[in-house]
């Protein structure tokens, strides 16, 4: 029987960085959530080790592979599109490092179900005394330079577009917006919302603070995607423009 939620996880080159652990237990923990993989095109061990996270619960965890590196946006994309196409009527994505630990992926299942009108919950990143929210100094300002961008950008009061953790329930209007591919590579949480924003309006989006996001390090940012987002979010603002 399909589970009521599955969790994506776009992976590229993961191999050093998953917890392997992590997944199989949050699985045994989560009887009603399955897990997808989306290998967007692994030159490394990321496939092996992938496929024995999957054999220890195969029902339940699947893997797609896709066969060339396409970015995380076409692997999330993807992961979404498979998670509607197998039945889970809910769905979330997170990043292979487990920055957000896999218990986000509940907190903003729960958020989606206490308020039937929400389509997307959108883990949010902010940095409040006494939580754990863990991210290089350089990191943090830098992202909120860019957060308040994507939020000019996209007409929202939006805190944090580009944690990688959010939740859509997923129900026609929403898969509609995911058919087609992202224009950006990185900056496609930004698309999304956008999309959502125009199809099914801005009171169906909400931001949900988290109590844990640590940085773990060998991110695959790099500072040419720092210089390239200002051109990437003028693209998409231009592509989905705010109402005046
Ligand atoms: N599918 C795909 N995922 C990627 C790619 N690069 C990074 N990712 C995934 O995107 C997520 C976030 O990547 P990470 O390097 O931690 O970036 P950061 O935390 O945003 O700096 C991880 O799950 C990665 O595996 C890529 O080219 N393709
Ligand atoms: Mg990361």
């Amino acid at each position: 029987m399909t589970a009521s939620y599955q969790v994506v996880v776009p992976c590229f080159n993961e191999a050093r960085r998953l917890d392997d652990r992590a997944f199989t237990d949050f699985i045994a923990a989560h009887p009603d959530v399955d897990l997808c993989f989306v290998d967007d095109g692994s030159t490394d061990d990321t496939p092996a080790r992938l496929a024995a996270i999957a054999a220890s619960a195969p029902a339940r965890i699947s893997v797609l592979r896709l066969p060339q590196n396409t970015g995380k946006a076409e692997a999330v994309r993807r992961g979404l599109l498979e998670a509607a196409a197998t039945g889970h009527p809910i769905a979330a994505y997170l990043d292979a490092d487990l920055a957000a630990p896999l218990d986000t992926a509940m907190l903003l299942r729960d958020a989606l179900a206490e308020r039937p009108g929400l389509v997307l919950a959108i883990g949010s990143r902010v940095k409040l005394m006494g939580w754990r929210i863990s991210r290089s100094e350089r990191r943090h300002y830098l992202g909120r330079v860019f957060a308040t961008c994507a939020s000019l950008a996209l007409g929202l009061p939006i805190y944090d577009t580009q944690c990688g953790a959010k939740a859509l329930r997923l129900t026609g209007p929403v898969v509609a917006t995911l058919q087609a591919p992202f224009l950006s590579r990185w900056l496609f949480d930004v698309e999304l919302i956008a999309r959502l924003r125009d199809v099914v309006g801005a009171e169906a989006l909400r931001e949900v603070p988290l109590p844990v996001w640590e940085d773990a390090g060998g991110s695959s940012l790099r500072w040419m995607d720092f210089l390239k987002a200002p051109l990437e979010l003028w693209r998409i603002r231009r592509r989905y423009p705010a109402e005046p």
